[in-house]
């Protein structure tokens, strides 16, 4: 059985979330460098700037990278096609369905890895030929689904053949190793790899993350099936207020209109969307990507090594 670090070419099992407006190809490039699969995000891009990203992602790794697609993108199509055109090596899809452009990925050479909120579709993944799966907890920052990664991931394992990849909750070894025991064979992180130095958000953004407590994060947009989860802070209040009062959909999405970038260039971190995971609360330094990816293999090698049989 290959393990995830043969499938993809990478020294350690850990997958970077695609994070749109954050995770660009000089990002991808320092956690590929870093010995895990740096992936570039597609939401909010087009073909042309995802190009570009790529470019830049080769121009500084030679070891394999991802392009995450968010399949919300009206650009989808195009940059599906961008991405088998130019052989990417690694393929992770979010946020819905990509069993349409499936074929076309892997007649390309390119390794497809859908995240998957459910058993009913990692299963239909698995019978369109994809080569992993990530099994993705509500945890997990920005769009989520309901189950937690605790309950989904052994789910997943006994469904599918193919290998899993964990997501959702993880920030460190401890949490690595409980993924492995789960059935997982690599694990996605995103929340503990935007409090890097090289992670290109705005300093207040980090620092939100670093004051964060364990109940600090909250998910606004389930009543209009946009399930997202952030800090919870002036957006996010008056969004959920206005959830509750039934407020229509085309008011709600006035209130996040930009909000992303709001929190990520600007630092605005009252009225942006600061999307992060449930594992914010346990983050309290800024470090090197080598030291987090270093750290995390190190905790869960010495974890394993001490574990007995009771
Ligand atoms: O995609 C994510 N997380 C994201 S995408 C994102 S960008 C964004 N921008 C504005 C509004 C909202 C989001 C921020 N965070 N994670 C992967 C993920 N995929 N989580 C859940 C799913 C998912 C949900 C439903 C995957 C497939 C799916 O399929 C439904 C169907 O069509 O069968």
């Amino acid at each position: 059985m290959n393990t995830i670090c043969e499938l993809l070419g990478i020294e350690k099992p850990i997958l970077q979330g695609g994070m749109a407006n954050i995770t660009n190809g000089t990002f991808a490039a320092a956690v590929s460098n870093a010995g895990g699969l740096g992936i570039i995000a597609s939401g909010g891009k087009n073909a042309d700037q995802i190009r570009e990203e790529i470019t830049i992602c080769r121009s500084l790794t030679d070891r394999p990278f991802g392009v995450n697609l968010m399949l919300m993108n009206p650009h989808s199509d195009a940059l599906a096609q961008l991405v088998a055109a130019l052989h990417v090596p690694v393929v992770t899809t979010g946020a819905g369905n990509p069993a349409k452009y499936i074929p076309m990925l892997k007649e390309a050479g390119v390794k497809v890895i859908p995240v998957v909120p459910s058993v009913g579709l990692a299963r239909r993944m698995e019978s369109l030929g994809v080569d992993a799966i990530i099994a993705e907890g509500t945890e997990s920052g920005g769009h989520v689904g309901e189950m937690t990664t605790m309950a989904l991931v052994p789910q997943i394992v006994d469904a599918v053949k193919i290998p899993v990849i964990a997501a959702g909750g993880i920030a460190s070894g401890r949490q690595l190793v409980a993924a492995m025991a789960l059935g997982a064979k690599g694990v996605q992180v995103g929340t503990c790899l935007l409090v890097s130095e090289e992670c290109p958000i705005h300093i207040n953004y980090k620092q939100a993350i670093l004051n964060a407590k364990d109940i600090d994060t909250v998910v606004t947009g389930r009543s209009v099936g946009a399930p997202v989860r952030c800090l919870r802070n002036t957006m996010t209040k008056t969004y959920l207020d206005m959830e509750k009062q039934g407020t229509t959909t085309l008011e709600l999405e006035k209130l996040t209109l930009g909000s992303m970038r709001k929190a990520v260039l600007d630092g605005d971190t009252q009225n942006g969307s600061v999307m992060a995971g449930q594992v914010a609360g346990m983050l309290k330094e800024i470090k090197p990507l080598n030291e987090i990816l270093a750290n995390l293999m190190n905790e869960a090698n010495q974890l394993i090594s001490g574990m007995t049989a009771w």
